[in-house]
């Protein structure tokens, strides 16, 4: 295999030119966080520790249900997504772990795959399952659902698919099983809601029982699709159900595109907090629907606002807090490593703006109910720009100050180019 990164002494060499400004800004930023009595130094060592999974299908060029435009040198088995997920980690300094999708990113010899990650100093995070297609040749269909199909051979293939899940992710040292299905009706009267719901959780408990001590099981809703009328998981209200019936090692999941139209992500957010639910993100931008645009690129507020929750959390020390933090992507225009190198720093920058929340303030404005102030406090926070401290943390700990220039400068893509064939046709498949 051959092992393509972004040279440590290039990236060092591209950083020198911008070196100076980024001193200067941090210094200025430091100036006047130490107004407000806040220690850069501590924020900026929190922004170095902050870490968000990359998808391994993320780095694929995604598609729409019509059509599928294929990148250059696009990354043709778990090798290489692994390879690319390397260099994103290189210049971003914040994705040292690679979240797989089995069948997709299968093979027949785990332990190998695990040397592999080792070589590139990658780590594994959630395995996520894939019952939402058949597979060439599958004896018993998902076409009318996995966990909750009506039929028990199809509901045990699905059942033995996460079980196989399992110990593939113990091999490679991941502690978290995703389980994302597509289960759900597209007619009015198709589908036994209860029924469902009770096959569906039965299923989940033979998950459950085969989930090791240290493991937790991630359950993602999503209001709809591919099922248009009703869904088996469609809300965190279904969610934390089936994972309050299942018991502690199971969680609930947040795509942040799996929600109606202006629903209050971050309350959600809060709930499950509150009752020891949360499990992770998959971290992604919407305008109308599953869209998985990239991570802050329409709404930052909002993406702000969550991490405003899950800073809070953490300053009050809230018990069983540990969410697992990933992007969940769909890069159709883009070339996939900018894409997930720009939207982790998207990610990371709403959690350290986050940090900047005067939260004693805020308590106080709250209870006065000074609602303009404790508004303020929030947007204050959010409209300081912490570009260098972001800058600063990828520096100190080797990556890119400017990782898009620095992977541009590189040529990697082109060089990849070279050796990966381009997978031609236009298939269709959002991913
Ligand atoms: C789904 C969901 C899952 C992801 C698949 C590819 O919409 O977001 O997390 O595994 O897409
Ligand atoms: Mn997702
Ligand atoms: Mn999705």
């Amino acid at each position: 295999m051959t092992q393509q990164r972004i040279d440590k002494a290039f990236i060092a060499e591209q950083n020198a030119s911008i070196e100076a400004h980024v001193k200067e800004d941090y210094e200025a930023l430091g100036n006047k966080l130490a107004r407000e009595n806040i220690n850069i130094e501590a924020v900026l060592a929190k922004a170095e520790a902050f870490q968000i999974a990359v998808p391994s299908w993320g780095t694929g060029t995604g598609g729409t249900r019509f059509a599928r435009f294929p990148g250059e040198g696009e990354p043709r088995n778990i090798f290489e997504k692994l390879e690319d997920s390397a260099v994103i980690n290189d210049l971003s300094q914040a994705t040292e772990r690679v979240s797989p999708h089995f069948p997709w990113d299968k093979v027949d010899d785990f332990s190998e795959l695990k040397e592999a990650s080792d070589a590139l100093d990658l780590k594994w995070d959630s395995i996520n399952s894939n019952t939402f297609q058949d597979q060439a040749g599958q004896e018993h269909s998902f076409k009318y659902g996995s966990l909750s199909n009506t039929s028990k051979a199809s509901r045990d293939l699905a059942i033995s698919h996460n079980l196989d899940c399992i110990q593939w992710g113990q091999v490679l040292g991941s502690k978290t099983l995703t389980v994302w299905v597509g289960d759900g009706s597209n007619h009015p009267g198709q589908q036994h809601f209860q029924h469902a719901f009770e096959r569906y959780l039965e299923s989940m408990k033979e998950i459950y029982a085969g989930l090791p001590s240290d493991w937790e099981l991630h359950i993602e809703h999503k209001m709809f699709e591919p099922a248009f009328y009703s869904t088996i998981i469609q809300d965190w209200g279904s969610n934390i159900l089936a994972a309050m019936e299942l018991g502690p090692q199971a969680k609930s999941l947040v795509d942040l595109g799996h929600h109606a139209p202006n629903v209050n992500i971050e309350m959600i957010v809060s709930r499950l907090i509150q009752f020891k639910k949360l499990g992770g993100f998959h971290f992604n931008d919407s305008k109308y629907g599953d869209d998985d645009l990239d991570s802050g690129s329409l709404h930052p507020y909002q993406q702000f606002l969550i991490f405003n929750e899950l800073v809070d959390a953490e300053y009050r020390k809230q018990d069983a807090f540990n969410p697992n933090y990933m992007l969940d992507q769909s890069h159709n225009v883009t070339d996939p490593i900018e894409s997930l190198m720009n939207s982790a720093a998207s990610v990371q920058r709403s959690y350290v703006s986050a940090l900047l929340v005067n939260r004693e303030k805020l308590t106080q404005y709250q209870t006065d109910n000074d609602a303009i102030m404790a508004s303020n406090t929030l947007k204050h926070a959010f409209t300081i720009d912490v570009s260098p401290i972001l800058q600063k943390a990828r520096l100190r700990k080797g990556g890119a100050i400017d990782p898009i220039a620095c992977y541009r400068a590189s040529g990697y893509r082109k060089s990849v180019a070279k050796v990966r064939p381009n997978s031609g046709g236009s298939g269709s498949g959002i991913v």
